[in-house]
């Protein structure tokens, strides 16, 4: 009897499994959206991202941001992007990285960095560190979520 049961178990098991990963769940994702940062222009310098944000919410929590970037040459200049999470408020109206947290660093964007969002009404500060606050001021790479 114990044999059986120990077998329907696992076929019990195989089966939840089956139907939840047809029903989109994944240990990464939960049951979230997969969410492009940026739509088709993905993260790059010059996009507002932070109307973007306001335009694409709400966000929830188990939503997963996808993050793409790859480095690029500007006039024989290479252009490389990653992606913080800053520290406060203050820290992101002020481009101040002190604090802050790397999520993913310049190779990580290719094909696509993802962040899952876990925590409710708590916001997310997300920004661009590259050029000592440059792609953060001046290229508009940083946004906030707040996941309900
Ligand atoms: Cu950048």
């Amino acid at each position: 009897m114990g044999v059986m049961c120990a077998r329907r178990m696992t076929e019990f098991w195989a089966l939840s499994v089956l139907l939840l990963a047809m029903a989109g769940w994944s240990s990464a994702g939960g049951y979230g959206k997969m969410i492009v940062v940026g739509g088709k222009e993905h993260w790059r310098f010059g996009y507002n991202y932070s109307a973007w944000a306001e335009a694409s919410g709400p966000f929830h929590a188990g939503d997963t941001l996808v993050f793409i970037y790859k480095p690029s040459t500007f006039n024989g200049i290479t252009v490389n992007h990653n992606v913080y999470k800053l520290h406060s408020r203050k820290a992101y109206e002020q481009c101040s990285f002190a604090q802050s947290i790397i999520l993913a660093n310049t190779t990580q964007g290719d094909p696509g960095f993802h962040f899952t969002l876990t925590e409710r009404n708590r916001p997310v500060y997300f920004a661009c560190g590259i050029g000592e606050g440059l792609h953060c001021n001046e290229g508009l790479m940083k946004f906030y979520v707040v996941p309900r």
